[in-house]
């Protein structure tokens, strides 16, 4: 197998562009990739202050390292989430990296400083743990980007990850999911902008950018997120890419150019209704935000270990999977 560009032996092979690189030229085509995303749908101006939300994982921390190496100014912030081990292990990565690699990294303990922890939240409110999960991230990263003056937040979804919302989206004709799947999102009252630069980048090669780049990533999945629909219909397009390549790229691309625009959501309508928390002054429909409620339930309750909350939904399958498919759209708020 040699590269396509020079000749020399191949690192890797990328079906869907019928190419072979080498892996000075794999990590020239991540980059290219990036650019090419973030010129195409206008994500980024020269001067902006970027925060990135990081997991640990391998597309997080591709991300940082895509933006710094394009010249970007790049914040990260990082969120314990008190899933037990793999929460842990996904710190310690994140920190890792910031320190080795000099990026400032913000970070936020959710049981230190909001007395909670996802399990917990979980077993509380009786509902799948990426529903709690996904509203503390997509709060507290909306929060921070907007006290610490950010201009936008960019997030680590991949190809895969979008094409796989995009079927569940499509599946269920959500059309006001639909109309909020694009690569980029604008700032409105009370949201910062969010971008998502790693659309045209598969996770098989954000797994290989990391690998050769020498980026110690988190490996394990969050145990929570077992049987959710999104992995689920991520083995399905996996499949279908696998006998046609470049199946995910067109479905999801395709929609962008063909339908995405008949499912545009009424700005001024998502922003009626909108006033601000009681307690904490971000934007919601109710007197006291989500986040609030939630953080008033559980604060007080005693810490549900994720090993007990694993334990119960594979006895109770049918409640737990209440509001299932949370993490299609949470998903990677800090991944
Ligand atoms: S961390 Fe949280 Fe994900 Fe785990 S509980 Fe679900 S949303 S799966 S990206
Ligand atoms: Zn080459
Ligand atoms: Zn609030």
């Amino acid at each position: 197998m040699t590269c396509t560009v020079c000749r020399g032996p191949a690192v890797i092979d990328l079906r869907r562009h019928n190419a072979n690189f080498c892996a000075e030229h794999f990590l020239r085509f991540c980059r290219d990739q990036v650019a090419k995303a973030i010129s195409q749908h206008d994500m980024i101006a020269p001067g902006d202050r970027v925060l990135v939300a990081v997991s640990g994982g391998k597309d997080s921390l591709a991300l940082c390292d895509l933006l710094v190496d394009l010249g970007y100014h790049v914040e990260a912030m990082t969120i314990g989430l008190g899933i037990g081990d793999y929460s842990e292990a996904s710190t310690a990565a994140a920190v890792a990296y910031a320190e080795t690699r000099g990026l400032p990294l913000r970070r936020i303990d959710l049981r230190d400083e909001y007395g909670y922890d996802i399990p917990t939240a979980a077993a509380v409110t009786r509902r799948v743990p990426c529903s709690s999960c996904g509203m503390s991230k997509r709060h507290l990263i909306d929060r921070a980007a907007l006290e610490g003056g950010f201009d936008l937040v960019a997030t680590g979804h991949n190809l895969d990850d979008e094409a796989a919302v995009l079927l569940g989206n499509v599946l269920h004709w959500n059309a006001e999911y639909l109309g909020r799947q694009a690569p980029v999102l604008p700032a409105r009252d009370g949201f910062p902008r969010k971008v998502k630069p790693l659309v045209r980048l598969s996770e098989r090669e954000t797994a290989a950018y990391c690998v050769l780049r020498g980026i110690d990533y988190i490996v394990d999945e969050c145990p929570m997120a077992e049987g959710n629909r999104h992995l689920r219909y991520k083995e399905a397009l996996d499949s279908i890419e696998a006998a046609s390549p470049g199946t995910k790229h067109a479905f999801y691309f395709e929609f962008l150019d063909k339908a995405a625009d008949r499912f545009q959501p009424d700005v001024a309508q998502a922003q009626e209704g909108l006033r601000p928390c009681a307690r904490c002054g971000s934007p919601t429909t109710t007197d006291v935000c989500a986040f609030c409620r939630l953080v008033e339930r559980t604060a007080h309750a005693e810490p549900v270990p994720v090993e007990l909350l694993r334990a119960g939904r594979g006895r109770g399958r049918g409640r737990a999977r209440r509001g299932a498919g949370g993490a299609a759209q949470s998903r990677a708020a800090t991944s």
